[in-house]
């Protein structure tokens, strides 16, 4: 067996610049790379081998937490068939990476992640940043990340990569199990020499499969639509991620079914699709969410059903309501006591479509949805251009960008009232031209996201749109984005506090305490400090002109904007569920829990 005397974190470098993914016939590098900060954790091992393979980009990051977003929104923007590796030190490097890696595997992103890890040798302990145990010395602060990895491992002799890294791959590369993967390298361990077999760094394609369905399955979901006259379908991001929309759109023209997005299922539609019903659930429009209320049959694509998606499972009130759903995973597919269809979404809707070549809804059902989406539209305009008197409405600015924005450019966002405003407003127009962050709706996955999306697709402009809250949370990225070249145009709306978590606050009858802000901070100068080009537009028509300044800058642009926060975008007959106080020595919090007492009534299990 021919071997190569390597450190290793050299042969762990060496295999993931081999690692190529195929779909479709197409190949493509797996990794583009790694992210990270070094410490003594990891810099004479992961940090020596990367000097040493200049050939693997490393990008140095502010803060470990949002490389690891950078990381996970690269892959959400590359349909998982690319991914970033993340390394930090030992300690706080390392746990800084834990919200990362549960956005990641929430959102089932892959993302390698290779926190070092204190001494295997132990002579040293108790090393600095070290966490001690007095019951076992194998325990340390890496083992945080075991509940939010789908694989997790800790590399005590060099040797354990060649058994471990093939894991890896598997679970990095799996279409149904895919999310953070965890190595932990002991910083010994990284810097230790092995004779590793060559075969080991030879090019490996990994083939993304698309399932399948199971014949009875098929057949059963099929025999449920043919008996159905009002069904529907929920778009979930498994549809995205499949690359489906082109499938999703030739099942629905031939069977006329309207469809309804979650957030990360948003654009698997374009907008002026007449199918297309928009957002659905607790942020959804009041054409998805109508047909929702009545639907006999519920197609959920590519969805794990979460409480946004199903408000609180109160969206589908139909008594004799069922479900089909398609989904590559079987924990998502046996949700809702569904006809379970453990496939690939465009495998199974090109079959369902051939499957179903003699079925449509009938015509008053389609007419219905056509109204219904006529509707909708003209409130997506009105609320486009309220012409409010003073500053401009969140809805004004949001259709600002929109009319900014080309048909394939990228809106991010994560947290705050931008998810649930956009959820019903942004008109999307081509699949991953809407970028939402909301499985672990994480303030500061933005800046970071933002980056990953373009690096992802650099002909494609990117604009974040946050809240002042989360920008002050995160915003040390930008120094990142000015340094790599990676323009971004973030628009920073500033109401001076949390405005959505006040709102909520408000509607549990507590005021809105403690979630506004009462210093003034002067945004521009901030931005500017960390490098970016900074714009402040007092009105709409100068957010339009900042707007089109930020085409022609080419570096990162930040935008800021005052909003009036009393006008928001209003709910369309739905409801999440927020948990109000049962006791309460204020009026308002016990009249609020008598209204919430009520609304749960509409709350339902699928059995
Ligand atoms: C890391 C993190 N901490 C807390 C929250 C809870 N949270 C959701 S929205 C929000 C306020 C966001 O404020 P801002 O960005 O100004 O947006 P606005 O609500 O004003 O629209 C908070 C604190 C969260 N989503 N993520
Ligand atoms: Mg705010």
């Amino acid at each position: 067996m021919n071997t190569r005397r390597m450190t290793m974190a050299q042969a762990l470098v060496s295999f993931l610049k081999n690692q190529y993914v195929e779909r479709d016939g197409r190949e493509h590098k797996f990794f583009a790379g790694m992210l990270g900060i070094f410490g003594h954790g990891n810099v004479a091992g992961i940090g020596q081998a990367l000097q040493q393979n200049l050939d693997f980009p490393y990008i140095p990051v502010r803060n470990e937490q949002s490389g690891v977003h950078l990381a996970s929104a690269f892959a959400k923007a590359s349909n998982r068939l690319r991914a970033f590796a993340c390394t930090s030190s030992i300690g706080p490097g390392a746990t800084n990476m834990i919200t990362g890696a549960a956005l990641a595997t929430i959102n089932r992103l892959p993302v390698l992640l290779l926190p070092g890890d204190i001494f295997a040798r132990r002579n040293v302990a108790p090393v600095l940043q070290q966490l001690e145990s007095a019951s076992t010395e194998d325990i340390g602060v890496n083992d945080c990340f075991k509940p939010v990895s789908r694989y997790w491992d800790r590399i005590y002799r060099p040797e354990q990569l060649i058994t471990a890294l093939p894991e890896v791959m598997r679970v990095l590369t799996s279409p149904s199990d895919c999310g953070a993967v965890t190595l932990s390298l002991p910083q010994d361990v990284q810097t230790e020499a092995f004779n590793y077999p060559e075969e080991l760094f030879e090019k490996r394609v990994w083939l993304i499969r698309r399932g399948r369905p199971d014949q009875v399955s098929f057949d059963r979901a099929v025999a449920a639509v043919r008996a159905s006259r009002q069904p529907l379908i929920v778009a979930g991001g498994g549809v995205l991620m499949s690359e489906a929309s082109h499938a999703l759109a030739a099942f629905v023209e031939q069977t006329g079914i309207p469809v309804g997005e979650s957030q990360a299922g948003k654009g698997s539609l374009a907008w002026d699709h007449p199918q297309s019903m928009g957002a659905i659930g607790a942020t959804g429009t009041l054409a998805a969410n109508r047909l929702a209320h009545s639907a006999d049959l519920v197609i959920g694509i590519g969805t794990r059903y979460s409480d946004f998606t199903s408000a609180s499972m109160t969206a589908f009130q139909n008594p004799n309501v069922r479900f089909v759903n398609v989904n590559t995973a079987e924990f998502d597919a046996y949700k809702t006591a569904a006809i379970p269809v453990v496939a690939d979404a465009r495998v199974t809707l090109e079959q369902l479509t051939a499957a179903l070549s003699d079925y449509c809804v009938p015509a008053a059902y389609a007419a219905e949805s056509a109204g219904l989406k006529t509707k909708w539209e003209a409130e997506v305009d009105r609320l486009f251009h309220l012409n409010n008197p003073g500053r401009p409405a969140q809805s004004e600015v949001i259709g600002a960008i929109w009319e900014a924005a080309g048909p394939r450019d990228v809106l991010l966002s994560a947290a705050g009232s931008h998810p649930g405003d956009l959820h019903k407003l942004w008109r999307t127009r081509t699949p991953n031209a809407y970028h939402m962050e909301y499985g672990y709706s994480c303030m500061a996955y933005e800046i970071p996201g933002a980056m990953g999306a373009k690096l992802a697709d650099p002909s494609r402009e990117v604009y974040v749109f946050l809240g002042d809250g989360t920008y002050l949370m995160m915003p040390t990225e930008i120094v990142t984005s000015i340094q790599e070249g990676i323009k971004i145009v973030i628009v920073l709306v500033d109401n001076h506090g949390f405005a959505s978590i006040g709102g909520l606050s408000r509607s549990l009858g507590q005021g809105g305490f403690g979630t506004s802000m009462e210093v003034a901070v002067d945004y521009v100068a901030n931005a500017r400090s960390l490098g970016a080009h900074a714009i402040k537009a007092a009105t709409l028509a100068e957010l339009k002109d900042a707007l089109e300044t930020a085409k022609a800058v080419d570096r990162t642009t930040v935008i800021v904007i005052e909003t009036d926060a009393s006008i928001g975008v209003p709910g369309y007959e739905s409801w999440w569920d927020v948990a109000v106080a049962e006791v309460s020595e204020m009026d308002s919090v016990r009249a609020a829990r008598a209204r919430y007492e009520e609304a749960r009534k509409r709350e339902r299990y699928f059995l």
